[in-house]
């Protein structure tokens, strides 16, 4: 597998609820290198591109509201298969069938507020590194 750059973003309930440290180190762990880092709001505009493809679902606009409602941590992780990795280390979605020592299996409480966000493949990773670093 070759070396790839992925986008992560710790979501607001992530940072309330104190999970920062654990999410890093887990990424760290895992042979993961943390190219970039910064706290900050997600934009209205950087929210709806990010989530284009719920458009009219019906959790769509409480998931825009969930994902601006604080801070994140927005970041660029590397690594061999650093997109399949991140998202392995993350779980899955619904954190009632995400699998116990993932992120998500460990500390989301529901699908709405589900810790963290990982890209879904390297061209999606791309789209995001630029859509959140410029
Ligand atoms: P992913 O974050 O694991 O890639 P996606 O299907 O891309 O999952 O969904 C994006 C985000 O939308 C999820 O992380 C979650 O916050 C939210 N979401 C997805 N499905 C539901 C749902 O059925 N109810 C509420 N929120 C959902
Ligand atoms: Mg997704």
């Amino acid at each position: 597998m070759a070396i790839e750059k992925t986008y992560s973003m710790i979501k607001p309930d992530g940072v309330r609820n104190g999970h920062i440290g654990e999410i890093v180190n887990r990424f760290e762990r895992a042979g993961l290198k943390i190219e970039r880092m910064e706290m900050g709001m997600v934009t209205p505009e950087q929210a709806a591109a990010n989530y284009q493809e719920h458009e009219g679902k019906p959790f769509y606009d409480g998931l825009i509201s969930y994902i601006t409602s604080g801070s994140v941590v927005k970041m660029v992780v590397s690594g061999e298969g650093a997109v399949a990795k991140c998202r392995s280390l993350m779980g899955a979605t619904n954190p009632l069938e995400a699998a116990p020592g993932t992120i998500r299996g460990d500390f989301a409480v529901d699908v709405n507020a589900n810790v963290i966000h990982g890209s879904d493949c390297l061209e999606n990773a791309e789209i995001e590194i630029k859509r959140f670093f410029g």
